[in-house]
């Protein structure tokens, strides 16, 4: 295969670095795949790298499902398809139209005690074991008291307290509701072995109890969305662009770019006159004492110099836009999860046209809800699922829907305030679903729901250098709120 693959390489004038080979090389029909790859690009790029082709397989999937995307790090020639600037009609002007349906801001209780701890898990299981409870597959449930006792089949909710893997290549699940908790083996000569697991989600079980008190799981049943949503219809081809990750203050910000980016906006291209809404999806400047002698990326190390900077650049934007941001990590407010938004002394720097929510939080865009949630739990979920990458944000994102959690693990790398009510919990179905934070991009849909991480305006810093973090900057997705359709445009 390798012959094969190499020979055809030099047919098309084309090299591949080592990890794309080898990539493909675990892929059974790598030629053909990789001229499929090709066939979906604008042009073919000299050497290709792993994101190359990672990328070129989202693309030639998403143009399977009709939704265009489009944006490769590869072509100069790059066009955004007809099928969408065809609906680029002049949209009608009744004025934003934005609402902040759900967000923290200046509803936290929480003082991080031990019953703030039990109350906060507590909510967590109440409402997913309900959206659990109105699933076929979990009708009559038992508690895991007195499921433990039946001789029957068994179906029963909980919370993974444990996940481990025994020598023989098992996996055992430790299982909790309220007031009981019992062990789940999942056979290893099952599917249900490398069916991705984490801890502290909550699921539902359906199994037999052995003579020993374990059960024996046939299936495990997750929230997540039931049916195939139909896209909301509003009619106007009024567009929404994503932006997240602008790193504001840091010496690998990437100005010229974003003046690009800006210029466009303001130019005459219809696609871009269509666009009214930006949200943006935190990280909006690089902060302060956020990590380890970040001083030395620096370009400006004053906070409200970072902000007044960024203020700047939204002042350039066409008047048409109004923006909503949202806090990251590198923002200026607590980082345990939910982040209220941004406080009143940075605010104040902005245009009226700019508007702050929380992280997380629901919004509703000209008749569309858009969930927007910065992204720190893909840390942890990538660390801990197997195959999910920081290549493929939105795989990452379809598992937080299945989940209907946003940050599923406590006590990873995701701080979360134990609120009296979980706000990560996903309860109101988004129409958009956008996250940031890895510094990649992607648009997809899953059962209706449109999935969008935003790509970054920050190059690769000295950290992602050493860990082999290969951002993708510098791209605005694009979502037309009529249809749900969307591309990525790069600049
Ligand atoms: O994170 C940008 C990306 O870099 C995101 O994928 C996480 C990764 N990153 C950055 N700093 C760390 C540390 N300290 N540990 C693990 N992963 C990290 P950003 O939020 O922009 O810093
Ligand atoms: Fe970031
Ligand atoms: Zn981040």
């Amino acid at each position: 295969m390798r012959e094969r693959l190499l020979a055809f390489l030099s047919e098309k004038g084309t090299l591949l670095e080592p990890a794309a080979l080898s990539y493909l090389l675990t892929k059974e029909d790598a030629v053909s795949r990789l001229e499929r790859l090709m066939r979906s690009l604008p042009s073919t790029p000299l050497v290709m790298s792993l994101r190359d082709v990672i990328l070129a397989e989202d693309l030639s999937r998403a143009v399977a499902r009709s939704v265009p995307t489009e944006g490769l790090p590869l072509s100069a020639a790059y066009a955004i398809p007809a099928s969408f600037r065809r609906k680029g009609d002049a949209a009608r002007d009744d004025g934003p139209q934005i609402e902040i349906l759900r967000d923290i801001t200046g509803r936290s209780t929480c003082e991080g005690t031990i019953d703030d701890f039990t109350r906060y898990f507590r909510h967590r299981f109440a409402v997913l074991g309900k959206i659990l409870r109105s699933r076929r597959e979990m009708g009559g449930a038992q508690d895991i008291a007195k499921a433990r006792r039946s001789t029957r089949e068994v179906r029963f909710i909980g919370i993974v307290a444990d996940v481990r893997t025994t020598r023989n290549g098992h996996r055992i699940l430790d299982v909790e509701d309220d007031l009981d908790r019992i062990a789940v083996l999942l056979p290893a000569d099952s599917p249900l072995a490398s069916e991705p697991v984490v801890q502290d989600e909550v699921l539902g079980v359906v199994g037999t109890v052995n003579d020993r008190g374990l059960v024996i799981a046939q299936s495990l049943v997750r929230p997540d969305i039931p049916v195939a949503r139909p896209f909301p219809s509003t009619g106007d081809h009024i567009r929404v662009g994503f932006l997240s990750d602008i790193h504001v203050g840091s010496k690998t910000f990437l100005e010229a770019r974003w003046t690009k980016m800006s210029a466009w906006l303001r130019g005459d291209d219809e696609v871009a006159r269509s666009i009214r809404y930006l949200v943006v999806s935190g990280d909006v400047v690089d902060g302060i004492g956020v990590y380890p002698n970040q001083d030395e990326e620096l370009a400006v190390d004053d906070i409200y110099a970072q902000y007044e900077a960024l203020a700047r650049l939204f002042g350039e934007l066409p008047d048409r836009l109004s923006a909503i941001l949202i806090p990251g990590n590198h923002d200026a407010v607590r980082p345990a999860e939910p982040q209220p938004a941004l406080p009143e002394s940075i605010r104040k720097l902005f245009d009226s046209n700019v508007m702050f929510a929380g992280n997380p939080s629901l919004l509703r865009l000209g008749g569309v809800k858009v969930l927007a949630y910065h992204g720190r739990s893909m840390d942890d979920l990538v660390s801990a699922l197997p195959g999910m990458s920081y290549h493929r944000p939105v795989e990452v994102m379809k598992a937080m829907l299945r989940m209907r959690h946003l940050a599923p693990m406590y006590g990873g790398k995701t701080p979360i305030a134990p609120e009296a009510e979980d706000h990560l919990i996903i309860d109101d179905i988004p129409d958009i679903f956008v996250t940031g934070h890895v510094h990649s991009v992607g648009v997809d849909r899953y059962r209706g729901v449109v999935l969008v991480n935003a790509s970054t305006w920050q190059a690769q810093t000295s950290y992602q250098k050493m860990r082999n973090i290969e951002p993708a900057p510098a791209r605005l997705p694009i979502v037309d709120l009529a249809t749900g359709d969307a591309v990525i445009r790069p600049f």
